[in-house]
């Protein structure tokens, strides 16, 4: 039968007939398999109904590539590793095949095709639930994994709910989902990543279809967890290692880890929808200094532009874009404008005009632009799936930095249009290699970014803020991520907080979500809760609606303010921590706020709903964010020991304590060990700290060692070795604290180090290098007291202090503290 022959009416009938009985409505399994061609740590299978593919990555990571149809050439837009060499054994049998490397075991069984994953002594980390395995549904491919007995779920990115995600679905199709409920999926971003864990053992899973797809962790079964697409292929990397810090560390060598962002998107962000004229953008600046709120940053929201038309200004209320961030950088800030990526249909708009010359836009399926509602009115939407289409963004992107901007803040890129309801038959690049809005949906916002980014940075040649609400797996690469419109309750603010703790697991450690709630006005103490939080929080921006109350941190009173005040003087003040841990995800994908079951994966209580909000900031820190509302607080305690923040009382882990709370300060807590670097206090990172780093250092039982790292903070010199760094270690057993020589061509700003000894009450002096040095006793506070309510404030007094302090030089060189 020729193709042209279906074609005609007698043709398509016959096709009909042709077709299996009622495919679309049947289950098809993958079957027996029937050849095993075994190349190198390749396994290719022709199974019954399907061709399958097993590539061993790494020891620990193997991908597994199943379809209906002989596998194509794969392309992935988020994985960016190539399989390395790897010792694999490959054999098999009648019944098997087994694929076995340093790290784990793959077991597949021929008859009907069956997957198991094993550790190297034999135990089930994984396996298909034998029956149901992968199977197809029409186009809808899905995967189904034996529940195995206790098993948790937890990661999927941005994804609402509990930190155990058990006996939950979850749906990705990036959504612009204004006000979401707290439990609403989906919302706008796709990372198709999670951990399982069962039995002291846990693994990563990442189904990279960019497809709408599916996961399902027992709801509304209690035989399997599943995850599948409504079209493409079956496509995941199993992960195995013992740690979970190493599950992600696979992972974000997979899809890519993000680069040193700029220092001053660390600092505070001030935010609203929207700051206009100039002349209120700067009385905002002036504010934050007068009131001596250390800030870095100022966004400008949509109103900057001509009617909502992109890479124009509004001239009335921007007369001078060049002088506006001129002036604001001469007061310490950096300006951030939002992007959408609607361009108005509107004859003699020069992008407008521009964009239809160059042919960039996305296209129905006969040819004509697809046109959608956003802002501007109608508009076309550029394809980012296209070299074509990126590069004409980059060109247009470009201006902003000419205009002095150094943020990009990619909005409604999911994509985002009225109506929420963009045809199926618009058709995407894709490289080359033309799909429709089906498979290309869920990477849009990725690819907006990854443009936006190059764009920005080849201007700039430093280093660009990019900020998005749409991604997919991978977008770290570019871009940090918040977490969209928020409303302005309790439970949004500790639902931002697991929200940012699952990104972080997922590979997007730098994320953040509107401090005091985008819809909506918070209670008073709700606002100073939300920015005491956000002062451990990577990306601290407050933003809010533009229909809601003022949300500076002056508009909830004086008290608020000085509360607000300082929190931000202690993330100020914290920056060398901060910075030094961005770079440890930077090299190891391990986030900056990280759930508790990282570190303690198989302690049922941190998965218990009272607790599952508590996160680590960074190495050291446990932050217990709890409702402002709330007198007393349950508090969890993992195993150790640790210091409360503001008096260095110790608490003993793996207890649960009721902890009284107040207002003017956040529960925090640190772990015993830790080493924390800190610096003056500074009103913006443009500004110089003293030269002397002040080095916290918390007495334990446990050997602890720390990176610190610092370099310019805005080139890319770094890539090029112009950084410092070196590590710090504080080993107990052997009373000693060394300070390795640094690594890299960068002098540190510090030519001094204090060093802070916490718990050493018995400790009168130290030796440096073999010179002794008596340590200072005074009083200590690691919060200003808030001066007119609470005179006495967090200060320990000399007779209770434990803290310790000495003062020498830092170099380059080794330094030995023998304690
Ligand atoms: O650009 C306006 C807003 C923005 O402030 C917000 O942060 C985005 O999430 N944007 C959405 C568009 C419309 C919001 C109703």
């Amino acid at each position: 039968m020729n193709t042209k022959a279906l074609l005609r009416p007698t043709g398509w009938l016959l096709l009909l007939f042709c077709l299996p009985a009622a495919a679309q409505n049947q289950v098809k399994t993958i079957g027996k398999i029937n050849t095993v061609k075994i190349s190198g740590q390749q396994v290719s299978i022709g199974a019954e109904n399907a061709f399958a593919e097993i590539t061993v990555y790494s020891p620990a990571v193997i991908r597994v590539r199943v379809d209906q149809h002989p596998l194509n050439t794969s392309f992935s837009y988020a994985v960016v590793a190539k399989p390395i060499a790897t010792k694999v054994q490959t054999t098999q049998n009648s019944n098997e095949i087994n694929i076995v490397t340093d790290s784990l075991q793959l077991r597949i069984t021929k008859n009907p095709f069956s997957i198991r994953f094993l550790t190297p002594g034999g135990e089930v980390i994984n396996e298909d639930e034998t029956g149901l395995t992968t199977s197809w549904i029409g186009d809808e491919v899905t995967t189904y994994k034996k529940m195995q007995e206790g098993e948790r779920f937890i990661g999927l990115g941005e994804k609402t709910g509990n930190l155990d995600r058990k006996g939950e679905g979850y749906t990705n199709w990036n959504s612009d989902k204004f006000g979401y409920a707290a439990n609403q999926d989906p919302i706008y971003a796709t990372i198709p990543f999670y951990v399982g864990i069962h039995h002291h053992i846990n693994y990563g899973i990442f189904f990279d279809n960019t497809f709408q797809s599916d996961f399902n962790f027992g709801a509304s079964n209690n035989r399997f967890s599943s995850f599948g697409a409504k079209g493409g292929e079956m496509n995941y990397y199993f992960i195995y290692h013992p740690q979970m810090a190493d599950i992600i560390a696979s992972y974000t060598t997979l899809t890519g880890r993000m680069p040193m962002p700029p220092l001053w998107s660390l600092g505070y962000q001030q935010n609203r929808y929207s700051y206009y004229p100039d002349t209120e953008v700067l009385r905002i600046g002036q504010t934050l200094r007068e009131k001596k709120i250390p800030t870095d940053g100022i966004t400008l929201d949509i109103h900057y532009m001509d009617a909502y038309k992109l890479f124009t200004w509004n001239k009335n209320r921007f007369p001078n874009p060049a002088q506006l961030s001129k002036q604001l950088d001469n007061m310490g800030f950096k300006l951030t404008v939002i992007v959408d990526p609607g361009i108005k249909v509107e004859e003699g708009y020069a992008a407008y005009e521009n964009g239809k010359k160059e042919n960039i836009f996305i296209k129905y399926s006969d040819g004509q632009n697809y046109t959608g509602q956003v802002w501007p009115g109608w508009c076309h939407f550029p394809d980012f799936t296209s070299v074509k289409g990126r590069d004409w963004w980059k060109g247009q992107i470009k201006s902003y930095m000419r205009d002095g901007i150094r943020g990009i803040w990619n909005d409604m890129n999911e994509i985002a249009t009225w109506g929420q309801k963009m045809p199926n038959n618009v058709i995407f690049d894709f490289e080359g290699h033309p799909v429709t809005h089906q498979q290309a949906h869920n990477i849009y916002g990725l690819e907006m970014v990854r443009a936006s980014y190059e764009g920005s940075r080849e201007e700039l040649k430093k280093r660009p803020f990019l900020l998005t609400r749409a991604a997919y797996a991978g977008s770290q690469r570019y871009s940090a991520i918040w977490t969209g419109d928020n409303r302005a309750e309790e439970d949004h603010m500790l639902l931002g907080v697991r929200l940012l703790n699952s990104l972080g697991i997922s590979g997007m450690p730098f994320a953040g979500m509107d401090i005091g709630g985008f819809t909506g006005n918070p209670t008073v103490s709700l606002y100073a809760r939300w920015m005491q939080i956000g002062a451990f929080i990577p990306y601290f921006r407050n933003h809010t609606g533009v229909n809601t109350k003022s949300s500076e941190p002056w508009a909830y009173g004086e008290e608020v303010l000085e509360i607000t005040r300082n929190y931000v003087n202690l993330r100020y003040r914290l920056l060398p921590y901060l910075y030094s841990s961005m770079y440890e995800a930077t090299r190891t994908g391990m986030p900056v706020m990280r759930t508790l079951a990282l570190d303690h994966t198989f302690d049922s209580n941190v998965y218990d709903t009272r607790f599952q909000n508590q996160y680590g900031y960074g190495s050291a820190f446990m932050i217990a964010p709890l409702e402002s509302t709330k007198e007393f607080g349950s508090i969890y305690f993992p195993e150790g020991k640790w210091y409360n923040l503001y008096n260095d009382t110790v608490i003993n882990g793996n207890q649960e304590v009721i902890t009284p709370l107040n207002l003017k300060t956040l529960p925090v807590y640190v772990k015993e060990s830790s080493i924390i670097p800190m610096q003056s206090l500074i009103q913006s990172t443009a500004e110089k700290p003293s030269d002397t780093l002040f080095l916290h250092i918390y007495k334990g039982n446990k050997a602890h060692s720390f990176v610190y790292y610092e370099d310019d903070g805005e080139s890319f010199d770094n890539e090029k070795g112009v950084f410092y760094q070196r590590t710090i270690s504080y080993d107990p057993a052997g009373k000693k604290i060394v300070l390795e020589k640094s690594n890299g061509s960068y002098a540190s700003k510090f030519h001094h180090i204090q060093l802070l000894l916490h718990g050493f009450n018995e400790q009168k002096s130290i030796t440096v290098n073999g010179s002794p040095l008596s340590l200072q006793t005074d009083g200590y506070a690691f919060l200003s007291p808030i001066s007119r309510f609470d005179p006495q404030g967090f200060s320990i007094p000399a007779e209770r202090c434990s803290v310790r302090r000495a003062t020498f030089n830092n170099g380059n060189e080794l330094i030995n503290v023998d304690l």
